[in-house]
């Protein structure tokens, strides 16, 4: 019988949804194992044959640990929350749920056609409210809470008002951006607005005035991972630097958390490495350089506190609160010229461009060490959102210092080890130095129990001078992480809408019952004329505490009717922590019920692309342990394994154009004999070429400027030049999964998207090879039948033999080795190597060609289904067992060795695979070809390598 693929995989998808083949439940009698793909953006374009490709690889796992006997869950689900639908709304109009829907519908219908074993009860939209109600909610809770860094985790902020009731600031341990102490009274006295602003230096959720990348193209804001080189990543658009009130998370209060855990995780080095690169921790020290003439003191945040005595100037970041201060009357113009100057420039540029430029203040500040004065400057190369943003510069050992001073002619001293103390212009009564004092000063140091950096190492001579400028009230020991806070506003419509009303200007949230806070419908999606985000042309818009509800923006009198927030939330909200709703989306009482949290834990393997290592894999760790503070969340990690895949890129296809050919009637010429030519290459559409073989009807109806084109042919085919390159659809070579599964069927294409290569690799798409992987499952099918026309079984139940048993057990080995590496493509073609074997050796066993079925039904589910009903069974091959690899079966029974005389190789011997040296030889030399080439002569010595060779050495 042929292998009817339409008919069997519509068959299959029609029973699985029919029989909830994919269904599943908490189940506390079976092991739970979680696979999650980061859910897609449903964008317009619908999807090709590279997005499939990760949760091809998931599925595999997930249908292999049910076959294992797990109860697994993989679900999936839109990220629905987005700019391209926003700007479509722009362009035209209509609403962004319409797009959003539509292109849902769009990806369903593609998804469905790849036969996933996806359990589609549970998925997940992020505009949905019933979902969002709970990102709402997580940011309540958020805003209720403060980060405790004695205790180590998130605590109600109602603690901390009791905190400030009974002892003011003073036993408080809260990561803070707030330097102000005060007592218990001083908290009494403030009124309402007074406190309210004063915790919200505390909160998780906080607002507060910061520099923002504003994109004025896109009106709105943008993550640090939004922007690349002064540039919006969607779009292309100029960024810029701008103060605005923001709503913030903390997630620096998680940063040494963020870091700790990443050690158990399985995710790659590589990964693992840039996120502690982006968290940056940094161990120094925050020293105090007080000004010359007011004693007021300026700290510094410094890695080498060792090489304070190199120090020959300190440089201020132009937007530190220091630079008002410091700025004397003459110098005052040119230091507010070149602020002006350095606002033009975005953080990224002034990290990465080695430009100099700076001002000097007109100051001096004291080394608290030399009690050397030195001049305070002002550069946009030190910047103000880390550590204090204030250094002390030591020209001689940093390369930015040394380039400062060189360019402002500022001195530089040395601190080599033999340099000689006296030379160098500080006090040594004092109490400090250096790499190498005399010996007398060394002794005059001891004396005053100064400090003595002679002969240390680099590590030694840093944690000396921290202990000593910690013991004498100099500064503290300080660690500082780059990782900052994300901002959290958006001013756009499609997002989620913050559940925030303002009273006095003062923010408070809506009370948790009354959430979701549904976003209003709006004429027109661009900001207002005024400037205010799209959701200020929301009519019904307000909030009325007393009825608690929302109601018309005309009641706003700010005594029971207040204005709601405008700004919604940003792209990470709705992704942070979806996994956890997938294991209860439906409860509408929690995020997530504590008995089916504590039953799926958490991810155990996560599938998707290496471009999140920095903004999803942080956030939504941090909203992960932001959650596990609170005891919604089990787990500290969301994502127990990482796999990325790799980038799936296009084969383009090229016709060659010859130039000056006639407008009308064009000429083509085929690839080998364009060189006789002067021709143009022009991208064609990879679905008009087969085997690079260019179909010139299609190739004529592609483009009416072709209609009359005329080709010059090789062997009559016209053949088509090729590159790899990004799958676009600007390069005409965007395969589409539909077709190739019309064409060769779903299980051909999961296949062949698993034989491209390795799966975390990046490799390019060829359709030409995709027959190789369709013919294997026609062998395959062809296995069960006498012949291609009859729809006779050839099943039997007759004894396997040895060599069939072997070839299967082989494969059972290897295709669960190889999944468990996640090696899908060498599985696929251990696959082809056993069924060629099993065709030549006619096997048609039931049970073995059974195991070979189950084998297969993570990769090829639909034909896998149809043969195991063939086979008699009448449930579905998803709830069958995963073969046991039987090792007795693999043990190679004879061994082949050559037979050589003198070095010299002359036959080869079979024995048996446990025959032993002594016994190899005995045979040996009994075999009558042994005798004839022995011919008489002495055998002095016969070395056996089993499993390899025998070697007689003969003489006379
Ligand atoms: C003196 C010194 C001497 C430094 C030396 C380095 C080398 P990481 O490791 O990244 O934490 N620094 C401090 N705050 C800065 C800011 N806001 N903008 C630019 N640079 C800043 O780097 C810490 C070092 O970077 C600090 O140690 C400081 O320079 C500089 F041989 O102090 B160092």
């Amino acid at each position: 019988m042929e292998y009817n693929f339409r008919e069997i995989e519509k068959k299959w998808q029609h029973y699985w949804v029919e029989n909830n083949t994919y269904r599943v439940q908490e189940n506390n009698e079976k092991q739970k194992y979680y696979v999650l793909n980061m859910f897609p953006y449903p964008s317009g374009a619908g999807l090709h044959v590279g997005h499939p490709l990760g949760y091809i690889a998931g599925d595999i796992f997930a249908r292999y640990k049910r076959l294992q006997g797990f109860n697994v869950l993989n679900p999936m689900g839109y990220d629905a929350y987005g700019l391209p639908a926003e700007q479509y709304a722009i362009q035209t109009g209509q609403h962004p749920l319409i797009t959003t829907q539509q292109n849902i519908e769009r990806y369903r219908s593609q998804l469905d056609k790849i036969g996933f074993s996806f359990d589609w009860e549970r998925e997940v939209r992020t505009c949905d409210p019933k979902y969002y109600h709970w990102t709402q909610w997580t940011f309540v809770k958020m805003f209720e809470s403060y980060y405790d860094t004695e205790k180590n985790k998130a605590l109600p902020i109602s603690l901390l008002v009791e905190q400030l009731e009974k002892d003011g600031t003073n036993n408080i341990h809260a990561a803070t951006s707030n330097e102000e102490s005060i007592s218990a009274e001083e908290w009494k006295a403030m009124n309402e607005e007074e406190q309210q602003r004063f915790l919200m230096h505390y909160r998780i959720a906080y607002q507060a005035e910061t520099k923002v990348n504003w994109c004025a193209a896109l009106g709105t804001v943008l993550a640090n991972d939004e922007v690349v080189d002064g540039l919006s990543v969607r779009g292309g658009h100029p960024v810029v630097q701008r103060n605005m009130l923001q709503w913030c998370l903390r997630v620096s209060a998680y940063a040494q958390r963020l870091l700790e855990s990443l050690d158990n995780l399985q995710w790659t080095d590589s990964i693992k490495e840039t996120q502690r690169n982006w968290i940056g921790r940094s161990e120094g020290a925050e020293v105090e350089f007080r000004l010359q003439s007011n004693d007021l003191p300026i700290t510094v945040f410094t890695t080498r506190a060792d090489t304070i005595f190199g120090v020959t100037f300190m440089v201020l970041a132009p937007e530190s609160e220091y630079v008002d201060i410091v700025t004397t009357d003459e110098q005052r113009a040119e230091v507010e010229a070149y602020i002006a100057e350095t606002k033009k420039r975005t953080e990224r540029e002034r990290i990465s461009d080695r430009r100099v430029s700076g001002v000097f203040s007109g100051s001096y500040a004291i080394n608290p060490l030399t009690k050397v004065a030195v001049p305070i400057w002002i550069s946009d190369y030190v910047l103000a959102g880390y550590g204090t943003g204030a250094i002390m510069a030591v020209p001689a050992h940093d390369s930015r210092d040394y380039a400062f001073a060189k360019h402002f002619d500022l001195p530089i001293i040395p601190l080599i080890e033999g340099a000689d103390v006296s030379e160098q212009s500080f006090d040594a009564k004092e109490g400090i130095v250096m790499n190498s004092p005399v010996a007398e000063l060394e002794a005059e140091l001891k004396a005053n129990g100064g400090l003595i950096l002679n002969g240390l190492t680099v590590k030694e001579a840093i944690k000396t001078t921290k202990a000593y400028i910690a013991q004498h009230n100099l500064g503290r020991v300080k660690v500082n992480y780059r990782l900052r806070d994300a901002t959290f506003s958006r001013q756009r419509y499609w997002g989620e809408p913050f559940p925030v009303y303002y009273k006095n200007g003062i923010p408070y949230t809506l009370p948790v019952d009354c959430l979701p806070l549904e976003l209003p419908t709006i004429d027109k999606y661009e900001p207002t004329e005024s400037g205010e985000p799209p959701l200020g042309r929301a009519k019904l818009w307000a909030w009325d505490e007393k009825n608690r509800q929302v109601v018309d923006k005309s009641l706003i009198d700010n005594q029971q009717v207040f204005a709601l927030e405008l700004n919604t939330m940003p792209g990470f909200a709705g992704s942070s922590a979806y996994y956890l709703r997938y294991m209860d989306p439906n409860n509408t009482n929690e995020l997530v019920s504590s008995d089916v949290v504590n039953y799926w834990k958490n991810v155990d393997l996560y599938l998707g692309g290496s471009e999140h290592a920095t903004g999803h894999l942080i956030y939504s760790r941090f909203w992960n342990k932001f959650l596990f503070d609170l005891g919604t969340a089990k787990t500290e990690e969301p994502f127990e394994r990482l796999v990325n895949q790799g980038m799936i890129q296009g084969r383009s296809n090229f016709v060659y154009r010859v130039k000056d050919s006639d407008k009308e009637a064009p000429l083509f010429v085929s690839l080998n004999l364009k060189d006789q030519y002067d021709t143009t290459p022009i991208h064609v559409d990879v679905n008009i070429v087969s085997g690079d073989v260019l179909d010139i009807e299609a190739f004529k109806a592609w483009r009416p400027e072709f209609k009359n084109a005329q080709f010059v042919l090789e062997n009559d085919k016209y053949v088509c030049g090729w590159a790899i390159e990004k799958m676009s659809k600007s390069m005409f070579n965007v395969v589409n999964p539909d077709m190739i599964v019309e064409r060769y069927g779903a299980d051909t294409l999961r296949l062949y998207e698993m034989f491209l290569g390795p799966l975390e690799q990046s490799k390019p798409w060829d359709t030409n090879g995709i027959d190789g992987c369709h013919r294997f499952l026609k062998k395959f099918w062809g296995l069960f039948f006498d012949n291609r026309d009859s729809d006779q079984l050839a099943i039997n139940n007759e004894p396997a033999t040895k060599e069939q048993l072997k070839s299967v057990h082989k494969l059972i080995k290897k295709i669960t080795a190889d999944i468990e590496n996640f090696s899908f493509n060498t599985a696929v073609s251990a696959f082809m190597i056993c069924v060629n074997e099993l065709s030549q050796l006619k096997c048609h066993n039931k049970e073995l060609l059974e195991q070979v079925v189950i084998l297969l039904n993570p990769f090829a589910p639909h034909i896998s289904e149809e043969l195991w009903s063939l086979l008699g069974h009448t449930n579905s091959v998803c709830d069958a067992a995963w073969p046991q690899v039987n090792e007795t079966y693999l043990v190679e029974d004879e061994q082949q060795l050559t037979i050589s005389f003198n070095g010299k190789a002359r036959f080869q011997m079979n024995f048996a695979a446990t025959a032993s040296s002594d016994e190899i030889q005995a045979i040996t030399l009994q075999d009558e070809r042994t005798i004839k080439y022995i011919d008489g002569k002495t055998v002095v010595k016969v070395i056996v390598v089993p499993k390899k060779i025998v070697n007689i050495v003969l003489k006379g």
